[in-house]
């Protein structure tokens, strides 16, 4: 039996997770234990879901998060590989429900696996987005190889000059990534340093680069985070291809993005 028996709209949330997690693992963007997806999927909890018995202990969050009271999500277990919850999601990730403290959360279904470590970080996200109004129901860690690696270099890590590169190396990706890509200074992995540095660039970007190691993206569904990463790695590969083929690609002019931003509609 699994929670997502007889519950198509959950299934279905889980099943785009898995999806995701596949493209990750096949970009190469997630090696071993690499990257974490959660997912608030209180939208789709019924009374019978509300009514399970927890199948873990109460465990503390660290921090208190008001606006998550009563909510339920999907997280990546501490651990568990992209390509194993490709597959298996209910073995490689578990439903939680935060309590009513705000502060401290149980596993309710199908496995007790343990959440990711970057679960108090990925919940601020969310409690953010919650009590911002926002949409956006998912957040994505990865490694995407071009993106870490242009974050190499100090010259592109001035505010906007990547978005600005990689707006103009295809129209898409400015339709399709319209905030551009933030840019957070190197910190410790899973440092609260780093966890408030993503809260605040989150504010004005979708997708976020952490210098020397990943990006962080949010998005209405884990398919749409996914969507806006894969928009600007491909732009940073059509970079690093031009530039391998020996010459600096021209891009596209700051009129033909106008162009764009008008006939599009975009914010920027
Ligand atoms: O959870 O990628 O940076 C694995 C990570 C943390
Ligand atoms: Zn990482």
């Amino acid at each position: 039996m699994s929670i997502l028996d007889g519950r198509p709209a959950l299934k279905a949330e889980v099943e785009k997770v898995a999806e995701v997690a596949g493209y990750l693992w096949q970009n190469g963007w997630a090696e071993r234990n690499g990257g974490n997806i959660t997912v608030n999927v209180t939208d789709y909890v019924d009374d019978a879901i509300r009514a399970m018995k927890p199948i873990s202990e109460v465990k503390q969050i660290g921090k208190q998060l008001k606006n998550l009271k009563g909510c339920y999500f999907y997280c990546k277990g501490t651990g568990k590989r992209m390509r194993d919850l490709a597959r298996w999601p209910m073995d490689n990730g578990s439903i939680i429900r935060i309590l009513d403290d705000c502060s401290s959360y149980v596993i309710i279904a199908d496995n007790a696996v343990m959440p990711t470590s970057e679960l108090p970080s990925h919940l601020t996200v969310h409690d953010h987005l919650i009590e911002k109004g926002s949409k956006y129901r998912a957040t994505v860690h990865t490694h995407p190889i071009e993106l870490v690696a242009m974050s190499h270099n100090k010259k592109f890590l001035g505010k906007d000059v990547l978005t600005n590169i990689l707006w103009s190396m295809i129209p898409e990706t400015k339709a399709f990534c319209p905030l551009g890509l933030g840019i957070i200074p190197y910190q410790l992995p899973g440092s609260n340093q780093l966890a408030d540095a993503t809260l605040k660039e989150l504010d004005d970007y979708d997708v976020v680069l952490w210098e020397k190691h990943g990006v962080f993206a949010q998005g209405l569904d884990v398919m749409d985070a996914f969507d806006q990463i894969d928009v600007l790695s491909k732009s940073a590969k059509i970079y690093i291809d031009s530039k391998a083929m020996g010459f600096e690609p021209e891009g596209m002019s700051q009129e033909q993005m106008k162009e764009m931003s008008k006939a599009f509609n975009l914010p920027k």
